[in-house]
């Protein structure tokens, strides 16, 4: 890959620029035909769907489609509605094409079409990047740290186990940790694993049923934090997770109850279709309050933003449309003093953290990166050299986002359907999971 990069940025003094949109404008880098575009599904461990565009000077692109759950919904928007309008287009326009897929729909949004959007997206700044020989953090401007601080996810069966676990991350080198533990009297509480440290809540073909109790929920999520206080003192960020499963009225209640504890936030306190919703916990609380893993737009966060609801945007790049437009909800909110906690579960591929490694790098407003890990099949399909050390990971400094795909290794994993759990209440009423 290396001297075909060279010979071809060599090559760039004597390029002419080629003709359709933006070709009045001229650039050193020579033109790149898209020459074919590819999805790729494979399971690994779990599902992930990646495309794949070639161009015709041999240099590709990766990016990662992945939408928990509703794969394949993304793969038929991917191949009967966005390739063929890729197809022979030049992959230097990554802003103009960025903008064809969003304005040309005409239907805009939506977790499906911004995944798609997503994943051409990244693809194209890993091809820029490599007909550069630059990592992506170059092209958006730098590196801004030395490293990005990230959070692992530790929990456990009931508050011992939950204890123990954070002390096994603290012992690993991790600055912050999500802490998430069974509730008593609570069957299956979201964020606890099943016996291994790879939790993967899409477990089964039709969603598993769990059972919820918001007001067991807030008498004890108080005591975890009270004991991990008292064990590990307040140099180490705590983080947890609420997942919408709270009105704002007791969101409220949790933040207010969990201040002495000083956590670094309290994400999803109360689903979000409703920005407004968070001025009544901020009114009441001063936990710090994350949001957005689910959001797919600026839109989606602008009144959360703007009137400075929230401290931290979650919103990732497959999430949210790639690089191109992440990086306009993060000027947006550093306006606003929002700082920036990249969702990084592992239903999102290591091509998305491989990507957010980079903005996150070069983000002036960066907070955290989430690090859920990803199993040892999934790491040896996506090869990558990120790396991990005192709690920080670092992106590397190769060109392009630093991810590729084993196609061989990834075809010995056919698809698997999986949905995520749903939760009800103990009454039967249907609730958010
Ligand atoms: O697919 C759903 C997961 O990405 C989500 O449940 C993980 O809430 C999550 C988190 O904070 O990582
Ligand atoms: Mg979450």
């Amino acid at each position: 890959m290396a001297p075909r990069i060279n010979e071809f940025v060599n090559s760039m003094q004597t390029a002419q620029p080629q003709s359709g949109a933006a070709a009045s404008t001229s650039s050193r880098l020579p033109p790149l035909k898209i020459r074919s575009a590819r999805v790729i599904v494979t399971s690994p461990g779990r599902n992930f769907v990646t495309l794949k565009i070639e161009t015709d000077q041999g240099v590709y692109g990766i990016g990662d489609a992945t939408l928990n759950g509703r794969e394949k919904a993304v793969v038929a928007y991917l191949e009967d509605h966005v390739i063929p309008l890729l197809i022979g287009r030049d992959a230097r326009h990554i802003e103009d094409t960025w903008q064809l897929l969003y304005r040309g729909a005409y239907w805009r949004r939506g977790p499906v079409t911004m995944r798609a959007i997503a994943a051409v997206d990244i693809a194209l700044w890993d091809i820029k990047a490599k007909a550069l020989g630059v990592p992506i953090y170059d092209l958006l401007g730098g590196p801004s740290r030395d490293g990005v601080m990230v959070y692992g996810h530790a929990n456990g069966a009931d508050l011992e186990q939950t204890v123990e676990a954070v002390g096994r991350y603290i012992d690993a080198g991790y600055k912050a940790v999500r802490a998430q533990s069974g509730v008593p009297g609570v069957a299956m509480a979201y964020g606890v694993g099943r016996g291994d440290m790879y939790y993967e809540p899409a477990d089964a073909q039709l969603p598993t049923e769990t059972v919820w109790s918001t007001s067991k929920y807030l008498n004890f999520v108080p005591k975890l934090f009270d004991r991990l206080r008292d064990n590990y003192g307040f140099d180490v960020h705590l983080l947890h997770d609420g997942h919408h499963r709270m009105t704002p009225l007791e969101a409220a209640r949790l933040g207010k109850s969990l201040e002495p504890y000083g956590l670094f936030w309290l994400e999803d306190a109360t689903p979000a279709e409703n920005q407004e919703s968070f001025r009544l916990i901020r009114q009441h609380t001063t936990t710090p309050l994350a949001v957005g893993e689910v959001f797919n737009s600026i839109w989606d966060a602008k009144d959360l933003i703007q009137h400075q609801l929230i401290d931290y945007i979650r919103t990732t790049v497959v999430g949210a449309g790639g690089i191109t437009h992440l990086r306009r909800i993060a000027d947006f909110a550093a306006v606003w003093q929002v700082r920036t906690g990249c969702h990084g579960a592992t239903d999102l591929s290591p091509v998305t953290m491989g990507a957010a490694l980079h903005f996150d790098t070069w983000a002036p407003n960066f907070g955290i990166q989430e690090y859920m890990r990803h199993s040892p099949e999934t790491d040896a399909v996506f090869p990558h050299a990120y790396w991990f050390q005192d709690g920080m990971l670092h992106p590397t400094d190769a060109p392009g986002h630093g991810v590729d795909i084993d196609e061989t290794l990834a075809a010995k994993y056919p698809y698997d359907p999986r949905q995520l759990p749903i939760a009800r209440l103990e009454d039967g009423t249907m609730w958010n999971w």
